[in-house]
């Protein structure tokens, strides 16, 4: 596309239904050195009126047939895009052959080729749109079909996987052989998958609810395959959690998963064959921390539970996406917090999504969970639709309860089997256990994070919580209206801690009064109101609470998020100058410490979380000064590991190294000493670089090594370069463990701009590896005192056009994290603005225009 098109934009009201239905497909991908040859038959009939066309991108066309008859130029038309039969009968076999070039193709959409060497595979991303790079076809999700798959590749690729059951497998010649998959569930292009591949298997088993055996396989490149027990067990248990809450058993004899080193996203959950990036996949002790080992269980979960919410059920048009992401991205979180403490799961979901998705909401970028026009839908795998979409079937899964909920999803499944639904559709179900469900709805269109605010009074026994509601204009949107705010509350007694009353209110309009009466306070006691308990809405709170009873909350509170929030609101209200007694939060910390040392050190370690500088960015709208923000924060950090510097290296003693375990106790530890290390190394602790050297050196695991690595950088500890050549030696052949090696650098508050751009121009630096790029990147944009300086900018910018060319959908994802450049102080706005203004003129694609379009309109 040139720069002067404007990119044109679709509209979810201009939604009409396909013209044609594809009932079968027979798909035949045979696989040469330089390029692959794509036949395929298509059983095509009129639904609806309109012409017959076929979407088609980077596709060579070598012939088209209907229904026995190769058609002359003059019977179709062809354009970049598309590819429409004149004519077309009613009935029609669609016969198509084509050529594509999976060898070069660098956008990881389509087929394309992933690693080198013995490590070359070729395996398939169609979602949103890429199956519109393999063959014609109408690529679009309510277009359901059944496929037939066969695949023929040199010998040399021993893998070859697509969709469903294998039917057959053979040789052609001596040097090639062919395999036939059919797939007997109808499903939508979008989650079609082949695999091409040299890889070793782990096989297991499953006997589903239903009495069905299913065979689990999980492949990987040989260096790789003993690092998939972890996602093995983790498959198993999400099969028994679906069966176990939501009644839903598996639908085939085989669930295949691939892991590839070259993938954009997390994972990708295509019928029966799923592909995972190997960060969301491989794990052992010694390669992975704790943290990516259980993120490796939630994206297994994720996939698995598409299986229902996504391809069993689907989505109408692209505009429903959060249908699928947000109900699913809820299943795993639930599935998640089975498997830990919840407080601590609440706490890490909800800091993603204030990291995140408050961030997008605020933004340039700011748009509905069901946006209503798009120009690339590739920009809308948000945080919004994910994150915020996940918000929201909470919020209904609280108000409705476990079993109302359940009745609900029951009625969603049993009405929407096989078919591709909308939001709507979704709530219509869930609203035959409760009407009050239909009141969502909004929340799905209304872009903007609602603002919480509210107060308490009290008489006697007789205590009134007033609560009320903002919404933000977004520019271009309808005035904000009133949404119902779930908002669970808790009222204790300020001298007993005692816990007197517990309720689920609801807001539904601008503002409103409850009433909690009969309240008996102790003598010369007050009530301690706790609301937005376990963060029930996805909203920005500013509730008065006094200093004091945050105090208290942190104290008192049982639930362990509302905890959390209440430490969490001293130290922003300490931050931004409203609170200063710093001394009063390391009190805290100490006794919650000690409390929770032996039995939860995960929350403990949590309690310690300082908001990141692109938490803190959040709160300016004009003059936002990443310099002061920083100073403040590190401040603060300095000041509290100097108050507890008694007690930090008592409390790191009392967790000494131990035999690796995977449990949440452990995990708990390790991560509670690695906060602990961080902050006696801050406080200057004599014996702190010893125990970080002692640590790295006799780790059991890669949280441990890997949390005295980044110390060692973080403090620039004297045997810094030494511990940089080691950690490379040791793990030099494991890419994840690599990119940990690139990230744990570029994070450091220590490494220049020059010493990141020194990281990105190494050999093993490839461009072509979305985690290896992400890792320097990445940590730029967590750096906002690097990043929005000339030079900063400059290195990221011009990474984000490199990209544009290669790989769009990964820099337009990069870019996005620039989206509140506008709310800089006045001259580095003005760099900004040029530096991004400059870009405009020099990128292509749709994914970076669309987005810079938006980001410059402010
Ligand atoms: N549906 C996947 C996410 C995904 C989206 C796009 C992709 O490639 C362009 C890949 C994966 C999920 O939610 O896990
Ligand atoms: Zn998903």
């Amino acid at each position: 596309m040139s720069q002067a098109t404007t990119p044109q934009k679709i509209y979810l009201k201009d939604y009409t239904p396909p013209a044609y239905a594809v009932k079968k497909v027979d798909l035949d991908i045979c696989l040469y050195e330089q390029q692959a040859i794509v036949s395929s038959r298509l059983e095509m009939t009129r639904q609806a009126a309109g012409e017959l066309v076929l979407l088609g991108r980077d596709l060579q066309l070598q012939q088209v047939s209907v229904n026995g008859e190769v058609l002359s130029s003059a019977q179709f038309r062809l354009d970049s895009e598309s590819l429409t039969l004149i004519d077309a009968p009613d009935r029609a076999i669609v016969e198509t052959k084509v050529i594509i070039k999976p060898q070069t193709n660098t956008t990881l959409e389509g087929l394309y080729q992933s690693g080198l060497d013995d490590e070359m595979m070729f395996v398939t991303q169609c979602e949103p749109e890429g199956f519109r790079k393999i063959t014609f076809f109408p690529d679009r999700p309510d277009v359901l079909s059944e496929y037939t798959t066969r695949l023929e590749a040199p010998k040399t690729f021993k893998t070859l996987l697509a969709n469903g059951n294998l039917v057959e497998a053979g040789e052609v010649g001596d040097d090639r052989h062919y395999t036939i998959w059919h797939d007997p569930t109808k499903k939508p292009s979008y989650l079609f998958a082949a695999v091409i591949a040299n890889l070793q298997v782990l096989q297991d088993h499953y006997t589903t609810s239903e009495g069905r055996k299913v065979l689990l396989e999980l492949y990987a490149v040989s260096q790789d395959i003993d690092k998939c027990h972890v996602a093995m067990q983790a498959l198993k248990d999400s099969m028994k959690w679906d069966e176990d809450n939501y009644g839903r058993a598996y639908d085939l004899d085989r669930y295949m998963i691939v892991a590839t080193s070259q993938f954009n996203m997390g994972a990708m959950e295509n019928k029966g064959l799923n592909i995972f990036n190997t960060s969301c996949v491989l794990s052992s002790p010694e390669t992975a921390t704790d943290e990516r080992s259980f993120n490796v269980k939630a994206v297994i979960a994720h996939e698995y539970f598409h299986n229902w919410t996504g391809n069993r059920i689907t989505c109408r048009d692209w505009f429903q996406l959060c249908l699928k992401e947000g109900f699913t991205v809820f299943r795993d979180q639930s599935f998640s917090g089975d498997f830990r403490s919840k407080a601590v799961q609440r706490i890490e979901d909800v800091a993603i999504l204030r990291s995140a998705q408050f961030a997008e909401d605020a933004g340039t970028l700011a748009h509905p969970v069901r946006p209503e026009s798009f120009v690339e839908i590739n920009n809308f795998y948000t945080a919004t639709v994910y994150e915020k979409g996940a918000e929201i079937v909470r919020m209904l899964a609280n108000l409705l309860g476990k079993e109302k909920f359940r009745q609900g999803t029951d009625e969603y499944f049993a009405r929407y089997d096989g078919q591709a639904v909308t939001v709507e559709d979704f709530l219509s179900a869930l609203s035959v256990a409760d009407e009050r469900v239909l009141a969502f709805m909004p929340w799905y269109r209304q872009p903007g994070t609602p603002v919480l605010s509210g107060g308490v009074q009290y008489e006697q026994d007789k205590v009134v919580v007033r609560l009320a509601q903002k919404t933000r204009h977004v520019p271009n949107y309808d005035a904000p209206v009133a949404l119902p705010i779930p908002v669970d509350t808790a009222i204790f007694d300020s001298n007993t801690g005692q816990l007197l009353a517990e309720k689920m209110l609801l807001l539904t309009t601008d503002s409103a009064e409850f009433v909690f009466d009969g309240i008996q306070l102790s003598e010369g006691g007050h009530p301690v109101v706790s609301v937005l308990r376990n963060f029930s809405a996805p909203v920005r709170l500013e509730f008065d609470y006094s200093d004091e009873d945050l105090v208290r909350l942190v104290s008192f509170e049982t639930e362990g998020f509302n905890r959390w929030q209440a430490m969490q609101t001293l130290v922003n209200r300490w931050l931004f100058g409203s609170f200063d007694n710093v001394d009063s939060i390391a009190g805290l910390l100490k006794t919650v410490t000690d409390e929770l040392l032996d039995c939860d050190p995960m929350l403990a370690a949590r309690l310690f979380d300082v908001p990141s500088q692109k938490e803190l960015a959040m709160a300016y709208d004009s003059d936002y000064d990443p310099v002061a923000v920083k100073a403040r924060r590190d401040e603060f950090i300095k000041l509290i590991a100097c108050a507890l510097a008694d007690k930090t290296t008592t409390w790191y003693q009392a967790l000494p190294i131990q035999a690796y375990e995977d449990t949440p106790l452990a995990r708990g530890r390790r991560l509670l000493r690695n906060v602990l290390l961080d902050l006696r190394l801050l406080a200057g602790d004599a014996a702190a670089e010893q125990d970080v050297y002692y640590q790295y050196d006799n780790a059991t695991c890669m949280s441990e090594r890997l949390g005295a690595f980044t110390a060692i950088i973080n403090h620039d500890l004297g045997k810094k370069s030494l511990y940089i050549a080691n950690f490379y030696e040791k793990f030099a052949n494991e890419d994840l463990v690599i990119d940990a090696w690139f990230n744990a650098q570029a994070l450091s508050s220590r490494t220049s701009i020059d010493d990141i751009a020194a990281l990105m121009q190494r050999q093993d630096y490839d461009w072509n590896t979305p985690n290896r790029v992400r890792t320097t990147l990445g940590a730029l944009a967590a750096k906002p005192v690097q990043l929005w300086t000339q030079q900063g900018m400059a290195l990221y910018l011009s990474a984000v056009e490199r990209l544009d060319g290669s790989n769009p959908l990964l820099a337009a994802r990069l870019l996005s994290a620039l989206a509140r450049w506008y709310t800089l102080g006045d001259d580095t706005k003005a760099m900004a603005q040029s530096n991004l203004e400059q870009l405009k003129q020099k990128v292509q694609s749709k994914n970076v225009l669309e987005f810079l379009d938006n980001m410059l309109t402010v």
